[in-house]
């Protein structure tokens, strides 16, 4: 049984470019390269039409996190196919896959969350937990408290709030931006200009929310939303005093906070969520991706008593929901995903051994002659390439010395994304000691080979 025709690299590369507009893609520039067309995956490799097996050093888009290829997941989906493939969750029905993976995340998340609504995907989860601070407030009786602070260089997804929420000026530009969202700075040291230590940048970047509040006037400020660790924009690893000070501004003016766990969450820093990691404690977490470690699609939004409790008593109707809020089969399949996390100790696994093995190997890129910074958390990390290892001055932008180095290391066999000049990875939290050996060799080997070119 086949359900896609086999054919030639070259026709499906064709029809690729006749018929499919990919995301967040220069087309033009795609058609002189050509798509990579991946047709396999297996543990911690995928393979290309052409037969080349490329470590996945991405996690497919920072959500495999149990790795390729596990039959039980695919099982749990057959199963829930056959019985009951579809339902909707609306007009006061529910399935049992999405009822008991529910009482599941209760129990996985902070003693605050006993609730969560389900969206098909982050930038859903996003646009789903907008809405529900905007009711919260109006049902608070305080309905001019709307504004909610991001942050610059923040990516919160694609839909019109997830792009007015994160920080992306490219973005911004072509979707324009929502009214009542404000960005204030993020706490990258390494882009900062580094006067100040590590610490007391953190402190500053936190307080530039206060700021903010102080100018919007406390009393119109919703919440703030932010990733524990910023994925797209390039693994920037807030300072220790960051979150501790952005929980007590958030505690002072009495706002709410909002982590978006949608790559940090289900094990990516050693910890269930990245609020756990940083020992924050927030009112609504959204979340996607490794939910299901990206096997079929399911986000959503952890709900804190705080405000699910006054959306209940207070709130009636919610008027809002998606055809595959609840999916059957995607939360059949998180349930066997978080069965399997919990099983093999993937989590554990990342804080205490694969983790800390691969941080140390991952450190040791940073002798390289191109790499100004490295830097990981649980199995997170990116390294800064720079022209100046001393001053750590940067490459001229037009170089594109990030993507030449991302496309030699996919050439050599090893996915790693550039974001600007900042190779970033999120490898499967199911790698084995030899695949980070292998990765960081073939990083070193890339580097090299990006210095003949740029050096
Ligand atoms: N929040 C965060 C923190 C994300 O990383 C979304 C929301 C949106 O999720 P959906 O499922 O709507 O895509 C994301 C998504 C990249 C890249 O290039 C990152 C994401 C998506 C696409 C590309 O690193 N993250």
């Amino acid at each position: 049984m086949t359900v896609v025709e086999k054919r030639s690299v070259t026709a499906w590369q064709e029809l690729d470019l006749e018929h499919y507009l990919h995301p967040f893609t220069d087309h033009k520039d795609l058609g002189d390269k050509k798509s990579r067309i991946i047709t396999r995956a297996d543990g911690v490799y995928i393979y290309d039409a052409e037969g080349n097996k490329i470590l996945d050093g991405m996690s497919g888009l920072w959500c495999v996190n149990i790795g390729y290829g596990r039959k039980e997941i695919v099982k749990a989906a057959e199963r829930q196919l056959s019985e009951l493939p579809y339902y909707n969750s609306f007009f006061q029905c529910a399935n049992p896959p999405s009822i008991e993976l529910s009482e599941k995340l209760g129990e996985l998340t902070q003693p605050q969350f006993n609730r969560v609504f389900y969206t098909g995907s982050g930038s859903e989860s996003i646009d789903t937990m907008l809405k529900m601070v905007w009711r919260y407030w109006d049902l608070m009786g305080q309905p001019e408290r709307k504004t909610i602070i991001a942050r610059e260089n923040a990516y919160h997804g694609s839909t019109v709030a997830g792009a007015s929420l994160g920080g992306m000026a490219p973005m911004h530009k072509q979707g324009g931006i929502m009214p009542y969202i404000e960005h204030i700075q993020q706490p990258y040291w390494f882009e900062s200009d580094r006067q100040l230590s590590n610490e007391e940048f953190g402190l500053q970047a936190a307080r530039a929310l206060e700021q903010k509040i102080e100018k919007i006037g406390a009393g119109n400020v919703a919440g703030f939303v932010g990733e524990p660790i910023q994925g797209a924009g390039g693994v920037i690893i807030p300072p220790d005093s960051y979150w501790p000070e952005i929980q007590r501004i958030c505690d002072d003016y009495g706002i709410l906070l909002i982590t978006d766990e949608v790559i940090c969450g289900f094990g990516r820093l050693g910890e269930w969520f990245g609020a756990d990691y940083y020992g924050v404690k927030p009112d609504l977490m959204t979340f996607a991706k490794a939910v299901t470690s990206g096997y079929l699609p399911l986000g959503g939004v952890m709900v804190s008593d705080r405000v699910g409790d006054v959306l209940i008593e207070r709130g009636g109707e919610f008027a809002h929901g998606y055809t595959y809020s609840g999916h059957p089969a995607s939360c059949a399949v998180a349930i066997e995903n978080l069965r399997i996390m919990q099983d093999e100790k993937l989590i554990e696994r990342t804080r205490t051994e694969i983790g800390p093995y691969m941080q140390a190997q991952w450190a040791n890129l940073a002798e390289h002659p191109l790499v100004g910074e490295t830097r990981m958390i649980g199995l997170m990390g990116a390294l800064e390439l720079v022209e100046n290892k001393e001053t750590l001055e940067r490459f001229n932008k037009d170089i594109g010395v990030g993507t030449i180095c991302r496309d030699i290391l996919i050439n050599n066999g090893l996915v790693m994304r550039a974001v600007g000049d900042t190779i970033v990875t999120a490898p499967p939290l199911s790698m084995e000691r030899v695949h980070v050996d292998e990765q960081v060799e073939k990083a070193w080997k890339c580097l090299d080979l990006t210095q003949k070119i740029v050096g």
